[in-house]
């Protein structure tokens, strides 16, 4: 039924809690911060929340290194203000979603900590990749892979640890070891987590690393290593593995049994094949693709992003999904060129976005138009890929600067504490949530007023899209239900597409489109 299928053109907004609201005073958001802050979200007009992993976790990753799937993690709060935020959020016709990560554990889970202690061969092991190194001694890897955080993806273990002698696989931090997806154990536990949180009211998953968890027999060298962080392609034997379907099936089938529940699978896939087979009927509801996000401000390039992502869904019936940053990706406004063309190409880039027929990903901070904080000092900077770099990356940690909310000085309203775990930027004063809502020319107005009429008017109905011919370096499609936008990516004004306008990007004068702007037309 329709409702079932809600999140197919749904609002969705990515919470990275430790960046969103504190409410203990400890300089990190928290889950009470997110209850406090819901009804900004309800002003905001959003379906569905992606809250990022809340899990028990040592935060070797930011949370993304679990070490009890089925609680919460004290730093964020506990499982009654998990509850009451469900029941507050749904009061409010929110619904929740929440991160899941199945492709690995945090290595100080029980589980591995076991599979430490116990040797080779053993039952602990098996929920884990343990290989004997190659070379005499086996002290060399057991394979090239590298760590998409830096240095290979390998380590192993010590007299300190456990058993020595043999090397375990970790893809991302050596804190964050693949489980063996080939173990039932392992997917039986992760069905358990799902039904865990089903029970409790959540409305789906987002599903890290959905391309992971599947590994090749006999872990293959790659042909050749990719030594540039976080990129990997689809020929890359740690991602993508045939068998990685299966196990969607299976975790498609719990879903099922909860009416209206979503998974969203973050899927680094570029062909368009293979990237389609992740939403067939029985896998995944909705994947990421990035291509909207990767696209230059450019004519040819964004249309292409627009095309490439229909296209890849839509021989399987799913639909597609649009997202311009999230918590890995610089932001947008810096990416689009900073200083003011950044934000009024960032202001455009949301208007064509949110015009889209599929499901829309907001990341928290995008609304308000947050640059990316690229003078961090070394000493707070928390993401992996910083040390496993060996101080050559920088990191993610620029695109979690927390949210500016109110006041005219840092920590703008985000915690009581002095300082927030990022500090944030002076120049912040202007984009607090406060000073945004009192202007209707501001990114959080621009974002207010068009979620509401993307949810409202009958002109965003149906997923048929068709392109206009436009000048060059423009660009401009009409949604089956009538809806017209178009986008100036030129270095000139160009006239409007004919129709009147319902909502433009910057003022528009004399029926032109200024260069940098997008206008919606009916
Ligand atoms: O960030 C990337 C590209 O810019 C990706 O390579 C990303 O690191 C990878 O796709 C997985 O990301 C997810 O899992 C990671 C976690 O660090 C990320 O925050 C998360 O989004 C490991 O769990």
């Amino acid at each position: 039924d329709a409702d079932g299928e809600w999140w197919r053109s749904a609002v969705f907004y990515q919470v990275y809690p430790r960046s969103f609201a504190d409410s203990n005073g400890d300089g990190v958001g928290d889950l009470g911060g997110l209850v406090d802050r819901l009804g900004y979200l309800e002003l905001l007009g959003i379906d569905a929340l992606w809250i990022c992993p809340v899990m028990r976790s040592p935060m070797a990753d930011g949370g993304y290194d679990v070490d009890d799937p089925r609680d919460i993690d004290p730093l964020f709060g506990d499982l009654a203000v998990f509850d009451e935020l469900i029941a507050e959020a749904h009061d409010r016709g929110i619904r929740v979603t929440m991160d899941l990560v199945p492709n690995h554990t945090s290595s100080r889970h029980p589980w591995f900590t076991a599979a430490l202690a116990a040797g080779p061969d053993s039952p602990e092991r098996a929920r884990y990749i343990f290989r004997d190194g190659r070379g005499p001694g086996g002290d060399q890897p057991p394979n090239n892979w590298p760590s998409i955080f830096g240095g290979p993806a390998w380590t192993r273990v010590t007299e300190a640890d456990g058993r020595p002698g043999q090397w375990y696989l970790h893809i991302f931090a050596a804190e964050q070891p693949d489980l063996n997806w080939d173990n039932p154990e392992v997917i039986a536990d992760f069905e358990q987590t799902m039904r865990f949180w089903l029970d409790r009211g959540v409305d789906g998953f987002r599903i890290d690393v959905a391309h992971g968890m599947a590994k090749p027999s006999g872990l293959p060298d790659m042909e050749r290593v990719e030594t540039k962080m976080l990129v990997h392609d689809d020929t890359d034997p740690r991602f993508n593995n045939p068998a990685v379907h299966d196990i969607h099936r299976r975790l498609r089938k719990v879903l099922d049994e909860y009416p209206g529940a979503v998974s969203i699978g973050e899927v680094w896939v570029d062909d368009n094949t293979r990237f389609g087979e992740y939403v067939r009927p029985d896998e995944l509801h909705l994947a990421f693709n990035f291509r909207l996000a990767e696209a230059a401000y450019d004519a040819a390039e964004i249309r292409a992003a627009v095309n490439n992502s229909i296209e890849a869904v839509h021989t399987v019936g799913a639909g597609p999904t649009w997202t311009l940053s999230n918590h890995d990706i610089e932001r947008e406004v810096t990416r689009y060129g900073g200083g003011t063309v950044g934000p009024a190409r960032a202001r455009a880039m949301m208007l064509l976005e949110l015009a889209l027929p599929g499901a829309v990903f907001v990341y928290n901070g995008s609304e308000l138009g947050l640059p990316n904080v690229d003078d961090l000092p070394d000493e707070v900077l928390q993401d992996p890929v910083w040390e496993r770099s060996g101080h050559t990356e920088r990191g993610r940690d620029g695109c979690r600067v927390p949210m500016p909310w109110e006041g005219k000085r840092p920590p703008f309203g985000f915690t009581t504490a002095e300082r927030s775990w990022l500090p944030m930027p002076a120049q912040w004063a202007e984009l607090t949530v406060e000073a945004q809502l009192e202007r209707l020319d501001s990114m959080l107005s621009l974002y207010r007023m068009a979620i509401e009429l993307r949810s409202s008017r009958p002109e965003f109905a149906g997923s048929g899209l068709d392109w206009y011919g436009s000048p060059a370096d423009c660009l401009a499609f009409r949604r089956t239900g009538g809806l017209v936008c178009a986008l100036n990516a030129s270095g000139a004004p160009i006239p409007l597409p004919p129709g009147e306008v319902l909502l433009a990007s910057a003022p528009i004068e004399g029926n032109m489109l200024p260069v940098d702007a997008a206008a919606w037309l009916v």
